[in-house]
C-alpha cells in the first residue's frame, strides 16, 4: 500500500500544498469536469492556465476595473462581462459544487479498499481541504457550515489518516480528542457504521440489517425498494450487497491503527450489537421512528438464521442492479455516494483486472474538484445545466443576450444546451426502474443522464427564450425536440398536481417513518417540491406560447392543477418551504414566478399578496435579505447574521413577479446588491446557498453571478415601467 505511505504536510492548510499554477480544468464533450495536474514548464506552456482555472482556484484574474455604472442594468452589464471570462470555450460554467461533509471519506475509503490509488497531488489537497474545513473544536461538521459530529469527524478522520496524515499531526491530534469527547466513533450514524465496517474498523455486527432480499420481492408491493426515492435506493442496492457479503477491507497496519485511534475503549472489548441503534445526540437529525425500531427488531433476528440460498439470490440481485446502472451512465452513476459503492461491489465481484474497475477508477476524477481551499469531492459531478439555464434566461429577461458584445457567448449557450439534452431512453430502462429520459434536461452533463423535472423545465425555458428572442440565433433544437421535453414534463406530475425531483412519487408518504439515516430528513420517497412544480408550471406556460397547439389540453390541465398544489403549498404566514435552496426566500420566488405567468400578482391574488407582504416583513435596514441554512432544519425563518446579495436577488425577483406596486424595496434591494459589485463587475462569496435533505447545506457560488445579473437587469426595466404607470 506504498500508494498511501504516510506523508510530510504543513500545520496549517492556508497555503496551497501544490503548485496552483500547475493545475487544469478539462473539459469532456458532454462538459464532464477534471482537474489535471501539470509536471513540466513544457506542458504549463502548451496548456494555458485559463480565467475560469483562475478564478476557481483562486488565483487573481487582474481584470481592469470596468466603467462605474450608474444604474442597475449597468451593474448588470458589468456583472455579465465578468462572468464572461468564466465561461468555457464549450458555452458552460464550470463551478465548484462542494458542501457535504461526508463525501471524500467514500472516495477515500472505497478508493482505498478497492486499491485505487491517487496522485500524490490529489491527495494533498484533499488533505488541505479536510484542514480547512475543520472547526474550532478540531471535527468536521454533515457540512462545511454546520457544526462538528460524530459523522463528520470519524469519517474525515480516517479519510485524512488513509491520505497520509500522521497520527501524531497536530491537526490529527486536534479532530481525535473532539472525537473521544463524542466518546469516539460508536455513536456514528448508520451511514458512517457501514463506511467504517467497510474499512474494517467497525464490527459489521454494530450495523443494523441492510436487507438485500427486498429487492426479491415483487415490483406490485406498496413498499418495494424501486419505490423509494431514487438517491435512497441506489444507495442502498451496494449497501445491501456489500453488507449481505460482509465486505472489510484487509487488517493493514493502517487499520489497526485506526481501531485504536477512533475509540475511548478497547476495540476489542465493545458489544457491538449494543451500537446498532445508537447514534449520538449531536448527529441526530431523524430519530429512529417506533416502527424502523420494530423493523429492525424482525430483520435483526432474520439475519441471526439467515437462508443461504435467498441471501445469495439477494445479492446477485444487488450486484444485477449495480451493473444495470454503471452501463447506464459509464459507472458516473446518479451521484457521489452510490458511485463510490458500486466501485466496491463491483471490484468485489469483477476484479481489479475488469474493464468496470478502470472506468471506475477514472470516473472519481468526475467528481473531485480543486478550490482555492483543495480538493474536494462535489455533490454531483457538477451543476452544469442548473447554472446555464439560469444564466440563459438572466441574459434574456435583462436583454443583455440581445447585444452584439454578448452574441457568441449567448450562441455557444444554446450549442451547449442543445447538446446537453438527452435524446433517448436509458439503455437498461424499466429493467433498471428508470424514468423515462428521452427529451429531459439532466441537473449536469448527459453522461450522468437523470432526467430531473426542473432541469427539464429550466432547459427548456433556456432553448425557448435564446432561440426565440436572439436575432438571428440558429434554431438547433428542432420542433420535435422540444415537443419531447414536455412530454417528459407532463409525465411527472402526481396525482396532487405537485411535481418531485426525478421521477412520480411512487410509495406511500408514511414510509418517511422507515428513514433508517438518521442524518437526513425526507429520503424515502419522492415529495412534491414547490420549486420543480415552478420551473414545469413556468416551462409549459412559455412552451404554448411558443407553440399552442401541441397537447394543448394536457398543458392546460396540468398547469391548472399545478397553481392548485401551489397555492395549498404556501405556508400560512405567506411563503413557501424551499427544500433545496435556502430556503423560504428561495421556494417563494419560484412560486411567484408561476403564480405570475397565470396572471396572478399582488393586485389580484391573495397568494401572491400574502408571499409578498411576509417578504416585505424580513426586509433588512441595509435593504437586503438574509436567510440562515437552519430554516431548512427547524422549518421557519431563521435570519442569517449578515445579509446575503443572492438571496436579497431572490427576493426582490419576487416582489417583481408579483408586480409589487411599491417601488422602495426594490431600490433598496438592488442599492444593496450593487454597493456589494467590485469594480471588475465581480460579486464576492458569501454564504453557502443550496440545501438538501433538510439538513445538509450545499454550495451554489454561480448564483452570485447569475441572479444579482438577472435581478439587477430586471428591476432596472421594472422601476421604470413603475414609475412610468405612476405618472401616468
Ligand atoms: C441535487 C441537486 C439539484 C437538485 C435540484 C435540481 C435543485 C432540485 O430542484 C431537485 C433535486 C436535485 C436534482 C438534487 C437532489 C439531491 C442531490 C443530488 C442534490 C442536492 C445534489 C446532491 C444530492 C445528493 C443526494 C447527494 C448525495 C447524498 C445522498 C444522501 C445520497
Amino acid at each position: 500500500m506504498s500508494a498511501y505511505a504516510p506523508l510530510d504536510v504543513p500545520a496549517s492548510g492556508k497555503l496551497p500544498f501544490t503548485d496552483y499554477s500547475r493545475w487544469r480544468l478539462r473539459i469532456s464533450d458532454n462538459g464532464d469536469h477534471t482537474w489535471h495536474y501539470l509536471h513540466t514548464n513544457e506542458e504549463c506552456t502548451a496548456w494555458p492556465q485559463t480565467d475560469c482555472d483562475k478564478y476557481w482556484l483562486g488565483l487573481p484574474l487582474d481584470l481592469p476595473p470596468l466603467p462605474k455604472p450608474t444604474n442597475a442594468l449597468e451593474a448588470a452589464r458589468n456583472g455579465y462581462r465578468y462572468f464572461q471570462h468564466l465561461q468555457t470555450e464549450d458555452g458552460h460554467w464550470p463551478g465548484e459544487y462542494g458542501g457535504p461533509m461526508f463525501l471524500i471519506p467514500g472516495l477515500v475509503i472505497g478508493s482505498y479498499v478497492t486499491g485505487m490509488p491517487f496522485k500524490l497531488e490529489e491527495r494533498l489537497e484533499m488533505i488541505r481541504y479536510l484542514f480547512n474545513h475543520t472547526n474550532e473544536d478540531g471535527g468536521w461538521g454533515i457540512h462545511v457550515e454546520g457544526s462538528s459530529t460524530v459523522f463528520g469527524t470519524a469519517l474525515n478522520y480516517c479519510a485524512m489518516r488513509i491520505l497520509g496524515v500522521k497520527p501524531d499531526h497536530p491537526v490529527a491530534v486536534k479532530a481525535r480528542a473532539c472525537l473521544h469527547k463524542f466518546g469516539g466513533a460508536l455513536g456514528v450514524p448508520s451511514w458512517g457504521k457501514f463506511w467504517l465496517s467497510i474499512l474494517n474498523v467497525y464490527d459489521w455486527e454494530g450495523n443494523h440489517m441492510i436487507p438485500a432480499e427486498l429487492w426479491l420481492l415483487p415490483d406490485w408491493i406498496p413498499v418495494h425498494p424501486h419505490r423509494w426515492w431514487i438517491h435512497t435506493r441506489n444507495v442502498y442496492i451496494p449497501m445491501g450487497y456489500l453488507y449481505g457479503v460482509r465486505f472489510k477491507m484487509e487488517e493493514t497496519e493502517l487499520v489497526l491503527a485506526l481501531r485504536e485511534e477512533l475509540y475511548t475503549q478497547n476495540y476489542y472489548s465493545i458489544d457491538w450489537p449494543a451500537q446498532r441503534s445508537y447514534v449520538h445526540e449531536v448527529d441526530l437529525y431523524t430519530p429512529h421512528s417506533l416502527v424502523l425500531e420494530g423493523v429492525y427488531k424482525i430483520i435483526d433476528t432474520y439475519e441471526n438464521c439467515a437462508f443461504p440460498p435467498l441471501r445469495r439470490a439477494a445479492v446477485r440481485r444487488a450486484y444485477e442492479l449495480v451493473v444495470l446502472e454503471d452501463e447506464n451512465t459509464d459507472c458516473q452513476d446518479l451521484g457521489p455516494v452510490n458511485k463510490m459503492m458500486n466501485q466496491i461491489v463491483r471490484m468485489h465481484a469483477d476484479g481489479r483486472d475488469s474493464e468496470a474497475y478502470k472506468k471506475h477508477y477514472e470516473r472519481r476524477h468526475d467528481f473531485m474538484w480543486v478550490g482555492a481551499e483543495g480538493m474536494m469531492m462535489c455533490g454531483t459531478n457538477g451543476s452544469q445545466l442548473w447554472d446555464i439555464g439560469f444564466t440563459a434566461q438572466a441574459l434574456i429577461e435583462t436583454g443583455l443576450g440581445q447585444e452584439e458584445e454578448f452574441r457568441d457567448s449567448v450562441v455557444r449557450i444554446l450549442k451547449w444546451l442543445d447538446n446537453c439534452q438527452i435524446r433517448e431512453n436509458p439503455k437498461h430502462f424499466q429493467s433498471a426502474y428508470r424514468h423515462q429520459t428521452k427529451g429531459a434536461w439532466p441537473f449536469s452533463t448527459k453522461t450522468q443522464g437523470y432526467t430531473v423535472s426542473d432541469c427539464t423545465g429550466e432547459g427548456l425555458k433556456a432553448v425557448l427564450y435564446i432561440q426565440e428572442h436572439v436575432k438571428n440565433a440558429p434554431k438547433l433544437i428542432s420542433e420535435e425536440r422540444l415537443c419531447n421535453a414536455v412530454d417528459v414534463l407532463l409525465s411527472l406530475q402526481n396525482p396532487d398536481g405537485g411535481f418531485a425531483s426525478y421521477e412520480l412519487i411512487r410509495a406511500p408518504l408514511f414510509l418517511e417513518y422507515l428513514n433508517p439515516a438518521e442524518v437526513f430528513g425526507n429520503i424515502m420517497t419522492e415529495f412534491n417540491y414547490p420549486e420543480c412544480t415552478t420551473s414545469v408550471i413556468t416551462a409549459l406556460s412559455i412552451f404554448r406560447k411558443h407553440n399552442p397547439k401541441y397537447r394543448a389540453n394536457d398543458i392546460q390541465r396540468t398547469v391548472t392543477k399545478a397553481v392548485d398544489f401551489l397555492h395549498k403549498a404556501q405556508k400560512p404566514e405567506g411563503p413557501w418551504f424551499g427544500s433545496w435552496g435556502i430556503c423560504f426566500t428561495y421556494a417563494t420566488q419560484f412560486a411567484l414566478e408561476s403564480l405570475s405567468l397565470v396572471g396572478e400578482t399582488y393586485e389580484n391574488s391573495p397568494y401572491a399578496r400574502r408571499a409578498c407582504d411576509f417578504l416585505i416583513s424580513k426586509q433588512r435596514a441595509d435593504g437586503g435579505w438574509g436567510e440562515s441554512y437552519k430554516s431548512c432544519e427547524v422549518l421557519h425563518w431563521v435570519e442569517h447574521e449578515q445579509t446575503q446579495v443572492v438571496q436579497t436577488c431572490w427576493a426582490a425577483m419576487a416582489l417583481m413577479y408579483a408586480q409589487y406596486p411599491h417601488p422602495e424595496p426594490i431600490e433598496r434591494a438592488v442599492q444593496l446588491v450593487m454597493s456589494r459589485q467590485r469594480p471588475d463587475g465581480s460579486w464576492p462569496q458569501e454564504a453557502i446557498e443550496g440545501v438538501f435533505n433538510k439538513n445538509v447545506a450545499i454550495s451554489y457560488p454561480n448564483f452570485k453571478f447569475e441572479f444579482t445579473i438577472w435581478m439587477l437587469g430586471r428591476a432596472h426595466r421594472y422601476l421604470k415601467e413603475l414609475k412610468g404607470r405612476k405618472a401616468a
